[in-house]
């Protein structure tokens, strides 16, 4: 066993994770190409993994999980803190020592007759001063190398820690049984620790996402100044060549990642207007020298779900995943070893594999009422395929945001956008989010969920202090900190049909809000925030879609503004005394002004 490192922090507890697993050989990933070769080979050798059509992907390969291992598990997923009131009212906790002791024995010896992969990481660009390192150690090959993908993995990492700092994330991961009912996704924010066992799912594995880069990292922010949030970041760059950033944060399936990834309309293309990708899903911010917050990606690849994603949808997501991607649960097309999903386009392949392995006729098993791919299928695709990644990606000092944008799924309630009137009733808007479950998901739709800044699942603290945080945040930032939004492309007719067309053409209400942050365009006040006048969206070579459209879309009925009033009502009595003041006087305001 080569060390790679002479950090004497992370020596001794590599060591004690090795005392306590007990694998049978122990090997640290430098990041070197032969390596992830040999062990692409060996994962291909084992059946783990299968080689995907050399010419149509180059560098591809295909996993499968066991069928009971599909997801992220929020119900075994818990925030271990001294105290219970930390992980606050939104979060599962367990006291630490009770949840180590449970744990310790699930793991000793787990990993006898395997191989443990040491694996060092960076969350964000080599030598940024917004990085931080991890340590994973897995018994399966899958969590190396997408983790290869996902993070600047390798020796490269230990550059960014020193010989000496103890500022590191320590990951354990153990498949040990894939039992769903010995299933645990723990993070331990004040001992830099998470463990997780029982699973082979990525979100659930790849430590350095949601349990790192969000849970441990929006505890770290909260302590050191800075934040972890669930957040797109994009680059629009104006005729002039001048770039702003925008920062993102939706609840799942509202296309976060369509509009990381957007292309915009022919109305702006041809005037020289262009995007560019800097993140999908996750955004550190940091205020910089010139008091400005900056962002910068942490990961270095998506994770991203597979149906739905096609050419017109999202054509340089498709594009992203055409070379040294790894494909989870989707569908195979014996025929020519490539993958297909729902929606990828109108031709399920007749000689398929469905994602659990058995070979099916494609368009028959589909006519039967059956996924050829699991609907939560992914893939793991390198963010330099990408073919609008922005050239600031590896910027180590991030980009500066201009503005926050917040949104989710509602039919009737919000309007299109709408501008917070500043930071603190920014931060409001943000933590009364919510979205509209669909047909996509079990149980009722249409039921209003409570997602803060998209972080229900995500915060590694109370989410009162994380309030807290934000309002903090907007102290130090002061004049200088990004303007706040709120969007809404969901907004539906009588027949329940989409109005806003969404996708490319959500950059017409982008524009609208970089001339706000601008100063550029002027605003009507209404109970709720600042709107734009109909007339300021632009809908040039818009089929259907009026300044009138825009009207309706931005219109607000008080009434259903006063029912999500008692909405927030109760949803905030779940914080007692954590709330922040300042919030409980937003709402009180809000009721005010909607008289
Ligand atoms: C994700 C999620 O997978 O937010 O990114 O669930
Ligand atoms: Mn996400």
């Amino acid at each position: 066993m080569t060390l790679l490192t002479k950090n004497p922090n992370v020596n001794k507890w590599v060591d004690e994770m090795i005392a306590l697993t007990k694998p049978d050989k122990v090997v640290w990933l430098d990041g070197s190409e032969e390596q992830l070769d040999a062990l692409r080979a060996e994962a291909c050798a084992t059946g783990e993994m299968i080689k995907l059509n050399e010419e149509k992907l180059p560098g591809c390969l295909y996993h499968r999980t066991l069928p009971n291992d599909v997801a992220r598990v929020e119900d075994r997923t818990f925030i271990c803190t001294s105290k219970k009131e930390d992980a606050g009212p939104t979060n599962n906790w367990c006291d630490p020592k009770e949840m180590y002791a449970k744990l310790t024995p699930m793991y000793d010896g787990v990993m006898k007759g395997r191989t443990m992969y040491v694996i060092p990481y960076s969350m964000g660009p080599i030598g940024s001063p917004l990085a931080k390192v991890g340590v994973e150690v897995t018994d399966s090959i899958y969590v190396v190398l997408n983790m290869a993908i996902m993070t600047r993995m390798g020796v490269q990492a230990f550059k960014n820690l020193g010989d000496s700092s103890n500022d590191f994330v320590r990951g354990l991961h153990s498949k040990a049984d894939v039992d769903p009912e010995k299933r645990y996704i723990v993070q331990f924010p004040e001992d830099n620790t998470i463990w997780s066992i029982n699973s082979a799912y990525g979100g659930n594995v790849l430590l350095g996402k949601k349990c790192f880069a969000l849970r441990i990292a929006s505890y770290q922010g909260k302590n050191e100044g800075w934040m972890a949030e669930h957040m797109l970041i994009l680059g629009i760059e104006k005729p002039n060549g001048e770039v702003k950033y925008v920062t993102a944060a939706f609840p799942s399936a509202c296309g976060k990642t369509n509009l990381a990834m957007l292309i915009p309309p022919e109305t702006y293309t041809k005037k020289g207007y262009k995007v560019w990708t800097v993140g999908d899903d996750i955004a550190w911010l940091k205020p910089g020298k010139d008091g400005r917050l900056y962002a910068i990606n942490p990961e270095s690849g998506f994770f991203g779900v597979a149906p739905g994603t096609n050419e017109k949808s999202n054509y340089n997501a498709l594009a992203s995943t055409r070379k040294n991607t790894i494909f989870t649960n989707v569908a195979i097309n014996n025929d020519d070893m490539t993958v297909w999903w729902e929606k990828l386009d109108k031709n399920p392949p007749v000689n398929a594999t469905e994602w659990k392995g058995a070979k099916v006729n494609g368009p028959e098993y589909i006519a039967e009422g059956n996924h050829l791919a699991h609907p939560n299928s992914r893939f793991t695709a390198p963010a330099e395929n990408c073919p609008c990644i922005s050239p600031e990606f590896n910027n180590p000092e991030g980009v500066p945001v201009s503005a926050i944008i917040f949104g989710g799924r509602r039919a009737k309630t919000a309007p299109l956008v709408y501008q917070s009137f500043n930071w603190q009733h920014g931060t409001f808007v943000g933590s009364i989010m919510a979205s509209e479950t669909t047909a996509a998901a079990t149980g009722a739709v249409g039921v209003v969920r409570r997602d803060p800044m998209a972080m229900l699942p995500f915060c590694g603290y109370n989410m009162g202090d994380y309030w807290g945080h934000w309002l903090e945040m907007g102290r130090i930032l002061g004049d200088k900190a990004p303007k706040i939004f709120n969007v809404n492309w969901f907004r539906t007719d009588d027949d329940g049909n989409f109005i806003w067309p969404g996708f490319g053409d959500n950059m017409r209400v982008l524009d609208w809000i970089l001339e706000r942050c601008e100063d550029a365009v002027d605003a009507v006040e209404t109970p709720i925030g600042y709107e734009p006048k109909p007339e300021d969206i632009n809908v040039d070579g818009l089929e259907g879609i009026t300044t009138e459209t825009v009207r309706g879309l931005l219109s607000v009925d008080k009434q259903l503004w006063l029912d999500e009033a008692k909405g927030i009502e109760e949803f905030y009595s779940k914080f007692g005394d954590k709330l922040p003041k300042e919030l409980a006087d937003e709402l009180s305001s809000l009721k005010e002004r909607l008289g």
